[in-house]
């Protein structure tokens, strides 16, 4: 009679155990559908969640924006290329430009983050000065970021985002969660944001200087403004057989095709069409051409002198037509590749942004 007592007390914990879970069993109101029935429909929304998350598009970018000036014009059009986040040589350049907020207007190309140190300072400095701007490719990146975690990826965990970008799951190809697009995009401010998203991608000044229309890209020379691809106007270098590129190998440099259409449409060919629906004689003003470095030509201007590869930062001035540039320090690591140590040495070499006093030392300098 032992055996069984015996048995019974082996088997003791396990039933205690048992009684237990089945206790909890007991105590829960039994589910409506059975768990097996439940997880096909906790898949179905997970999956519905994926495709949302994969076909998830930001809003399109505003074309074309006329700048007008407000009550006075300004002493001076200030043009500023490529700043990617380099917050102290944008300050420096101000500076040795003695830039006065109430009589000079500063017009950024755009890429004003990513790859530098300071990319919200950047963004606050341009804001803080009344900066007119148009979107670059970095800066749109970054929006698309935002809208994307204000949106389809506004539950996603880092870790979560990070398999999804393994996993190619991300809404675009270039969102990568390492790369510091995203940072950027989760430490911009609503205002930050909203500001950044009203940039247009064509920025066309109105008279005494409508002759000029500021780029990011390029501008395709076979079509009339308001007939270019928003898209395309933020990337393009060169065009090729199919048309814009960013490409440097393919087919022409556009500003090359730009001044060979531009002859024929010039005042002194006797065009007078000037209106924005049609092709018409512009000058333009650009960035986005690390590679090429500067490029001043009678019709265009490329600001773009590698600020953030050790390069410098250029402006480019109106009335007048000259430059001011400041030298920098080659904060992306290398010459436009990601050095292996890049993020290391930038933090090493560059005070936090949001733990310095903003501005400070240089609104103190502006008033030199
Ligand atoms: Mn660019």
């Amino acid at each position: 009679m032992q055996a069984p007592s015996s048995n019974n007390d082996t088997r003791s914990p396990d039933s205690a155990a048992q009684q237990q879970r089945q206790q909890t069993v007991v105590d829960t109101p039994p589910p409506s559908v059975s768990p097996h029935l439940q997880q096909p429909k906790a898949y179905g929304r997970l999956k519905a969640r994926a495709a949302d998350v994969k076909s998830f598009r930001a809003g399109p970018p505003t074309l074309l924006e006329k700048k007008e000036f407000s009550a006075k014009e300004p002493k001076r059009l200030i043009f500023i290329g490529d700043i990617h986040g380099s917050l102290k040589e944008l300050n420096l350049l101000l500076c040795k430009l003695k830039f006065k907020r109430d009589e000079d207007q500063v017009v950024l190309v755009g890429d004003l983050v990513a790859k530098g140190p300071e990319s919200v300072g950047v963004v606050r400095r341009a804001r803080q000065i009344n900066a007119w701007c148009v979107r670059g490719n970095h800066d749109d990146r970054v929006i698309r970021w935002r809208e994307f975690l204000d949106g389809p990826g506004a539950t996603l965990s880092e870790s979560e985002l990070k398999s999804l970008e393994k996993s190619g799951g991300l809404p675009y190809d270039d969102f990568k969660v390492g790369k510091d697009h995203y940072q950027i995009a989760r430490d911009l401010s609503p205002d930050d944001i909203t500001w950044l998203k009203s940039l247009p991608t064509i920025l066309p000044l109105l008279s005494p200087y409508s002759e000029w229309v500021v780029v990011h890209g390029g501008l395709d020379p076979s079509k009339p403004l308001l007939k270019q691809s928003a898209e395309d106007v933020m990337v393009t270098r060169n065009i090729g057989s199919s048309g814009p590129t960013s490409s440097r190998d393919e087919g022409k440099a556009w500003f090359e095709l730009w001044a060979d259409k531009m002859k024929g449409l010039s005042p002194s060919s006797g065009a007078k069409d000037l209106n924005f629906d049609e092709m018409h004689y512009n000058k333009i003003i650009y960035g986005h051409d690390a590679g090429r470095n500067l490029q001043l030509h009678p019709l265009t201007k490329g600001l773009d002198s590698r600020c953030v590869y050790g390069g410098q930062l250029t402006a480019f001035v109106l009335p007048g037509e000259k430059t001011a540039s400041v030298t920098c320090p080659n904060y992306d690591g290398g010459s436009g590749s990601d050095g292996k140590d890049r993020r290391r040495r930038r933090r090493d070499s560059v005070p936090n942004a949001k733990a310095e006093p903003m501005y400070t030392v240089e609104q103190g300098r502006e008033r030199q």
